[in-house]
């Protein structure tokens, strides 16, 4: 999955492909480089980042969706906490849905069953706002497993195809360096639920930690950290360098499982 952000703020991208132009040659980019999928996002969801309003999140994200859906046949992802949003983006074409949230907001349950489209549901311990000030588990792989069975169950209430159901940990939302580390040691253990599991380790800040990088000098580590997540059974990998990632998958593909 190829993250496409369209926030003017966006932490490694510096809001460069707001225009549908600009995402669509950036979108082509990641597509030729062997994306599956591309991750729409018009909502900054670094730490610290302030909310945006249903009609700004829409005026980003639609014209891009639509520009996309005329232009390629990869599948193309939302990446969304807000209902509305949700469903204009599955109108225009989108066929994912993505929320850190896990489908939390109000109406976001129900409104994924009637779209009737894949979705991620991702762990996250408190909101973006203040999330990562305090973050505290007694036991984060058992915490986050026990999260993601319930936002499951709850999905599957509501009526939401289980087979349309992808579990994601959530690296760095409301995670420690430490959090970070035993939710990698432990990945197999989501496995173990059913759904397939989904990863984002691209760039983010457990690797400029660990290297004392800038985001821009992430390169390496985020492969790292991809493989390992890939070994321990990740099946969808969100990241920013589709070639490279693509290149480091086949060689994993080749040495086989
Ligand atoms: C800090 C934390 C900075 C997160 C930037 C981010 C994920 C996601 C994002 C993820 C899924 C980023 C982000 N991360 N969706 N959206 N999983 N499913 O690195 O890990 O782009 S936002």
């Amino acid at each position: 999955m190829g993250i496409l952000n369209v926030t003017p703020d966006s932490f490694s991208d510096g809001g460069l492909f707001v225009s549908p132009d600009r995402a669509l040659a950036r979108a082509r980019t990641m597509v030729d480089e062997g994306a599956d999928i591309i991750d729409v996002g018009g909502e900054s969801t670094r730490p610290g980042a302030t909310t945006v309003s249903v009609q700004e999140e829409l005026d980003r994200v639609i014209p891009v969706i639509e520009a996309l859906a005329d232009a390629f046949n990869v599948p193309i992802s939302i990446d969304t906490s807000k209902p509305e949003v949700m469903r204009t983006a599955v109108n225009a074409g989108a066929g994912f849905i993505n929320d850190i949230n896990s489908l939390r907001a109000d109406q976001a349950l129900k409104t994924v069953a009637q779209l009737g489209v894949p979705v991620c549901l991702m762990h996250m311990q408190g909101q973006p706002r203040s999330m990562q000030q305090a973050p505290h588990y007694d036991d984060v792989v058992e915490e986050v497993c026990v999260f993601l069975g319930k936002r499951r169950d709850a999905a599957v209430a509501a009526g939401i195809n289980p087979g349309h159901i992808i579990f994601d940990p959530g690296f760095g939302f409301g995670k420690s360096l430490d959090h970070n580390r035993q939710l990698l040691r432990g990945l197999s253990r989501f496995t173990a639920l059913g759904p397939p599991l989904m990863v984002g380790l691209s760039r983010k800040s457990m690797i400029g930690k660990v290297l004392d990088a800038k985001v821009d000098q992430r390169l390496y580590g985020s492969l790292a950290l991809m493989m390992v997540a890939i070994q321990n059974g990740a099946s969808l990998v969100r990241v920013h360098d589709v070639k490279v990632s693509r290149d480091v998958i086949r060689m994993l593909e080749w040495v086989g499982g």
